[in-house]
């Protein structure tokens, strides 16, 4: 390479790697074509393949729930809804604006005295989680403000102090796990109202000092949680960009290092840490930092080849945004049982996992809509859970919805139905190399046959044959639907057609 070219590049990285170049997340990452010295670098391998790993490919559906001391003010002062909604409700202690009440962020820091959730019901959260179909749960500990939902020693700030009491990740732990749920803490490590905490990289001895209590107390409170809840699978970081952190990559390298001695099969995602050359998510030779790729939030990728073969997971709000409850939710689009299902079904048609997200009222309830939302997505993942879990990608792509083939059985391949042709047939192209092509199919949910035939339909030169499945005018389904379809060798003696003169 030319030594100029060579420059541009390497000057390209750094500003990359500084943020003064922004790379829009959804893009597909290249490579870096320098390598660059990392010594702080990913941990564990890629793509690794213990058990703990198998199950979390498996999952297909989670749950977030956020909840905290901002379930109380749920998304509004006074009646009034700051920003009109479009902040996210568990901001609310930071919105600030001309709407804010004075003394806010001292109001808010005093909630706690009024928590006290009565009809919070982890037992009853679980039940409905697992009857909707979710295989784990990721659940809020602390968020920004720091009000920790365990009695940690480590802070005054906590539900202790709270009117309730209990232990709230506790309860929600123990529930979950006994439905056969894995569990996973999300922990904010950025504190609002920690006095400890210093957002630009600490220059003063005493910024100094107390960004090292600040460090030394998350470690604390991290391996707090590893103790008192072995059960868990994992830790969702949030609350990472801050420089004063990432600035801190020896402490964070070595304490992702100390988690994992502790459970050598812990599942940490890429938000945790970055490398010393302030890259986060990928190190600054593009490998990914941690077990999953965690940047999908609120967004999909466009295809899977942008994923480069690492985990993911798709996490999203049944609002437009906005994680914690939200009193009042009128004029918001509220994303539907078929929005949903549509997420997902695209998330595992490219090897992702996708968790919905739920923000149960001050008292512990679930909305009314998210109740009804979690009864229909269940019926729905019950009849169809042949195509959700235990799948994979399968590489070609269906204008009528999202293709998944079973793990282990590479013949059962599912087609999730979004978009029902108006002529009732569905046309499957498959490549005239495919070594297995579809021979039969069936309604995945009750099992009947579905005519399958196919149809050469002669176009010149073509790469494919297609296989023409029918729908009967009768069959009703309210949502979208799942077709088996029975995949085998090909027996098509094709007549070769004369190719058109041009
Ligand atoms: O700031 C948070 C936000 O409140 C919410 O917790 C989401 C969930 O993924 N994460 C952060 C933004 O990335």
């Amino acid at each position: 390479m030319k030594k100029s070219k060579h420059i541009i590049i390497l000057i390209l990285a750094i500003l990359f790697q500084q943020g003064i170049i922004k790379a829009q997340w959804t893009d597909k990452r290249e490579k870096p074509t320098i390598h660059i010295e990392v010594k702080f670098g990913t941990i564990t391998k890629p793509n690794r393949n213990d058990s703990a790993m198998v199950a979390f490919r498996n999952y297909g559906l989670g749950q977030f729930i956020h909840w905290g001391l901002y379930a109380i003010p749920g998304n509004e002062w006074n009646g009034i809804s700051a920003r009109q909604g479009a902040a996210a409700s568990e901001w609310i202690r930071s919105w600030g604006g001309p709407t804010a009440p004075k003394n806010w962020t001292e109001t808010y820091d005093n909630l706690y005295k009024q928590f006290n959730p009565k009809n919070f019901n982890a037992k009853q959260w679980a039940k409905r989680s697992k009857e909707m179909g979710a295989k784990y749960v990721i659940f809020t500990t602390k968020h920004h403000d720091g009000f920790c939902l365990w009695p940690s020693k480590y802070s005054d700030y906590t539900i202790a102090s709270s009117p309730y009491k209990k232990d709230i990740v506790k309860q929600v732990v123990d529930a979950y796990s006994e439905q056969g749920i894995d569990v996973y803490l999300y922990f904010s490590v950025e504190e609002w109202n920690n006095k400890d905490y210093v957002k630009s990289i600490p220059k003063t001895a005493d910024e100094k000092a107390r960004f090292n209590r600040f460090l030394e107390y998350t470690r604390n409170q991290l391996l707090e949680l590893q103790t008192n809840y072995p059960q868990i699978k994992g830790f969702w970081f949030d609350g990472t960009w801050d420089p004063s952190w990432i600035n801190s990559y020896g402490f964070t390298y070595n304490l992702e290092k100390e988690l994992r001695n502790n459970n050598p099969n812990l599942i940490i995602g890429s938000r945790f840490r970055n490398d010393e050359h302030g890259s986060r998510h990928f190190d600054s030779n593009g490998m990914l930092l941690g077990d999953y790729e965690q940047g999908w939030e609120r967004k999909m990728p466009a295809n899977i080849d942008i994923i480069g073969g690492n985990d993911w997971d798709c996490v999203m709000t049944i609002p437009p945004n906005g994680w914690g409850h939200i009193k009042n939710t009128e004029g918001m689009y509220l994303k539907t049982t078929d929005d949903i299902i549509d997420l997902l079904m695209r998330s595992r048609s490219m090897n992702g996992n996708f968790v919905l997200n739920f923000g149960p009222d001050e008292n512990g309830n679930m909305s009314k809509y998210e109740n009804k939302l979690i009864t229909d997505l269940g019926k729905w993942t019950k009849a169809n859970t042949d195509a959700i879990y235990e799948v994979n990608h399968f590489p070609l792509e269906s204008g009528y919805g999202y293709y998944t083939i079973n793990k282990t059985d590479s013949t059962s391949l599912f087609l999730t139905v979004i978009n029902r042709p108006m002529n009732g047939i569905l046309r499957l192209a498959f490549p005239k190399s495919s070594k297995l092509v579809p021979l039969s199919a069936s309604l995945l949910d009750n099992k009947h046959n579905l005519i399958l035939k196919n149809a050469n339909i002669g176009f010149d030169r073509d790469k494919n044959i297609y296989f023409d499945i029918i729908i009967p005018k009768n069959l009703k389904y309210k949502r979208a639907f799942v077709i088996k379809i029975k995949l085998g060798q090909s027996n098509i003696l094709e007549n070769k057609l004369m190719d058109a003169k041009i």
